[in-house]
């Protein structure tokens, strides 16, 4: 697929005649346009959350989170700078609520999930629920679904934003509206959802109305219990360790449609398998420290520090410590297209 076609003037004056027609030649760029293999302009790249931990005690002085709407610091790609791009097809940033702050009710097309940084006691409401975060839950709020945040506690609360914002820009579908109220009315009590739905049990005639889950947040403290209890069976995928996806239990698919979300162990001196797909993805621990090889980079990570492997980018992780990764994705969306591959050869 590497062919290219030779310029001649005579070549040269078609273009430039076509082009003031809307038309051009596909021989020209085929194989850009066709690559025999993902060719992502995404770098792989890490941030030290201490460093966006201070930038963001400095935006807390500068802009209240009312004023801001939400004050989040974007993490950009570098390769894909100026464009609010985690990776290509995802956003990322992190958000700061300070004690006493309102993030005010709004609602778009747009998915979003949160993974909780630091802070404990602080509130995410979802349509009609309010919910009290810890470090490590994983909370979603699905397209067009009413949030806002609070924070009653007397600590600053970080969590990381991830949302499918260039999906919903390449598609031209965003919507969004504003609550008139900064904080929408709490119809229902706090874990009634996960009482409805995250207990293995279903209400009986429930008929299934979103394409997310119906619990929206996943608390660390079960999570965690999960991955203690797979621990102790001693059996390990070689390039993931022990690693889960968040799911809907409704359909037993993803949680959402459009993000995909993965909790992950590696166990002191464990060392994976060279791994690549095509969904770049972003990795948060959240205990632990550890390298990670991101194509012809080197990471060290520590919590709450994040990186992006790119798509097809050969990644390994090496723990000194029990670890314990988060990562998000655009995995759902490329399964549903039949795009997606993983390649677990070590050759
Ligand atoms: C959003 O709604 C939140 O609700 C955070 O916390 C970040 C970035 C772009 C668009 C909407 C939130 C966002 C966002």
């Amino acid at each position: 697929m590497e062919h290219v076609a030779h310029d001649t003037p005579e070549r040269r004056a078609f273009y430039e005649a076509i082009d003031k027609e809307g038309l051009s030649a596909l021989w020209t760029n085929l194989s850009t346009l066709i690559t025999a293999e993902p060719r992502s302009t995404c770098q792989p790249f890490l941030w030290r959350f201490d460093t966006i931990r201070h930038r963001m005690m400095e935006a807390g002085g500068l802009i209240t989170a009312k004023e801001a709407e939400r004050r989040v610091l974007v993490l950009e790609n570098p390769g894909l700078h100026g464009q609010s791009k985690v990776t290509t097809s995802l956003y990322a940033g992190v958000q700061l609520v300070l004690p006493g702050e309102v993030a005010p009710a709004h609602r778009h097309s747009q998915t979003a999930l949160r993974f909780v940084l630091e802070g404990k006691g602080g509130y995410t409401s979802v349509d009609g629920e309010r919910t009290i975060m810890s470090p490590g839950d994983f909370v979603i709020t699905p397209a067009m679904t009413w949030h806002d945040h609070g924070n009653d506690t007397d600590a600053p609360m970080f969590w990381l934003d991830g949302l499918d914002i260039p999906v919903v820009q390449f598609f031209d579908a965003s919507f969004a509206e504003r609550l008139d109220e900064d904080e929408q009315p709490v119809t229902r009590r706090t874990g009634d959802s996960l009482a409805r739905y995250g207990r293995n049990l279903l209400p009986v005639d429930l008929k299934r109305t979103t394409h997310s889950s119906p619990i929206f947040n996943y608390p660390y403290e079960e999570t965690r219990d999960a991955l203690e209890r797979m621990k102790a069976q001693d059996e390990w995928d070689p390039c993931h360790g022990l690693k889960l996806r968040y799911t809907n239990p409704v359909t037993g698919d993803f949680a959402m449609p459009t993000l995909g979300a993965f909790i992950q162990m590696l166990p002191k001196g464990f060392s994976t398998l060279r791994y690549r797909a095509t969904d770049a993805t972003v990795y948060v621990p959240i205990e632990g420290r550890g390298r990670s090889r991101v194509g012809d980079r080197t990471f060290e990570w520590g919590p709450r520090d994040i990186f992006v492997v790119p798509s097809w980018h050969h990644v390994t992780h090496e723990a000194d410590e029990d670890a314990v990764l988060f990562s998000c994705s655009d995995r759902p969306i490329q399964e549903k297209l039949g795009l997606w591959r993983e390649d677990r050869s070590n050759a």
